[in-house]
């Protein structure tokens, strides 16, 4: 049944929180048919991702959402029937004031950040009694498992990457100015945090024995780039060749091209949240760069989602990756061999990537699960 959605999503840094709310809303608008609003507080971060919205534009409709800047005064709406608020924010009190009074109490949902780890599937769906109003909240929690509600994936996504043939790809790289595939090259695209050992990895890749093409879209990476290689601006239609490395920066992408792109690399080096999980559509072997929190609980993350990805894989596979990906995480020191190690995988891990998308694929994704628990409620 056709509902109405309010999503609510403040920018705490990053991309991340609203790359998720603008997937999530697009897909229930597109693929489920229902009425979106989404309110973000900060529509300059959001028109980085999606050109198509004017941050200097209050409202304004976009691919079939309604867009609203989430502004200190909230004026008076009539709220949703389902209301989601995204990763902790807090809902105004004057929207919070017009929910108590609907005729039907909404569907309140409070979602959570993406975990692997064993106690999120227990939590999952958990009420939550508000302590001063008579309103429940549902937590709901992505997730890579059963019991949990799922992955954002696009009802046409499989199909989509599946048609990205050698025509397609040449096309989007031609349209977007990207260097065409050149036989026996790696392509490597890299979003990261500027504390991943970018400096030495660019080391070891100048002295690969392939020719390597790293694909950059400008950001918090560009400046360490720029110092290593003494180039005082790093522009985006230049090209810098270090040894067998080229280093292509590109402007910051739309999201939908982010994820061709992703489709278009041998090698993905992803970060945050969105990203991850838009690699692990792409098949490509992937490097996860996760965010870092206080007192290290995003290692109890790491861990959690290494063990659940190389449950399957062969042991040394398997130490491959748990050693590069420790090392961009800076557990450890990278090396010319843990690269080398990594690499020599390659084929081996697009196989099990292949597997390891086909057992996601088994789940619900979070749209449909959210659309699903909603009408369940209502
Ligand atoms: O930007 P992030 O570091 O976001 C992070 C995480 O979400 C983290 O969980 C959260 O707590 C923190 O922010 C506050 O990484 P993430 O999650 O990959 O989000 C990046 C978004 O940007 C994603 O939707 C993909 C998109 N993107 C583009 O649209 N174009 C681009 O060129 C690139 C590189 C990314």
């Amino acid at each position: 049944m056709q509902r109405r959605w309010d999503i609510f999503c403040t920018v705490i840094d990053n991309f991340g929180d609203i790359g998720i709310c603008w997937r999530l809303a697009r897909q229930l608008t597109q693929d489920h048919h229902q009425v979106v609003r989404l309110w973000v507080d900060d529509l300059i971060s959001f028109s980085c991702i999606a050109p198509d919205v004017n941050p200097e534009i209050q409202q304004q409709v976009v691919l079939g959402v309604d867009i609203r800047h989430w502004q200190c005064v909230f004026v008076e709406v009539e709220p949703a029937e389902v209301v989601i608020e995204a990763f902790a924010c807090e809902l105004p009190d004057a929207y919070v004031a017009t929910l108590l009074q609907a005729k039907k109490q909404p569907v309140w949902i409070n979602l959570e950040y993406l975990s692997t780890e064993l106690w999120v599937a227990q939590y999952h769906g958990l009420p939550s009694p508000h302590p001063r109003i008579p309103l429940i909240k549902t937590f709901f929690f992505p997730g890579f498992v059963q019991g949990t509600g799922g992955l954002i994936r696009e009802k046409n996504l499989i199909a989509q990457r599946s048609a990205f043939s050698a025509t397609v790809e040449h096309a989007f790289l031609q349209h977007k100015g990207l260097l065409e595939r050149k036989s026996s090259e790696i392509r490597v695209s890299l979003f990261c945090y500027d504390t991943a050992p970018i400096n030495k990895f660019i080391q070891i890749l100048s002295e690969s024995s392939e020719p390597i093409l790293l694909i950059v879209p400008v950001g918090s990476v560009t400046g360490s780039i720029a110092s290593l290689l003494k180039e005082p601006l790093l522009q985006t239609e230049k090209l810098i060749q270090h040894g067998q490395l080229t280093i292509q920066m590109i402007p910051f992408m739309e999201q939908t091209d982010y994820d061709r792109l992703l489709w278009s690399c041998d090698f993905n080096f992803v970060r945050g949240e969105d990203s991850f999980v838009r690699a692990q559509w792409a098949d490509s072997p992937f490097v996860w760069n996760i965010y870092p929190q206080t007192e290290g609980t995003h290692w109890k993350k790491l861990d959690a989602f290494l063990n659940l990805y190389t449950a399957d894989m062969p042991e040394e596979m398997a130490d491959a990756v748990r050693k590069l990906w420790d090392c961009w995480n800076g557990r450890n020191e990278i090396n010319g061999s843990v690269w080398l190690n990594y690499f020599s995988f390659r084929e081996a891990l697009i196989e099990h990537n292949k597997d390891w998308v086909k057992q996601l694929l088994r789940q619900d994704d979070l749209a449909s699960s959210l659309a699903q628990f909603a009408e369940n409620r209502l």
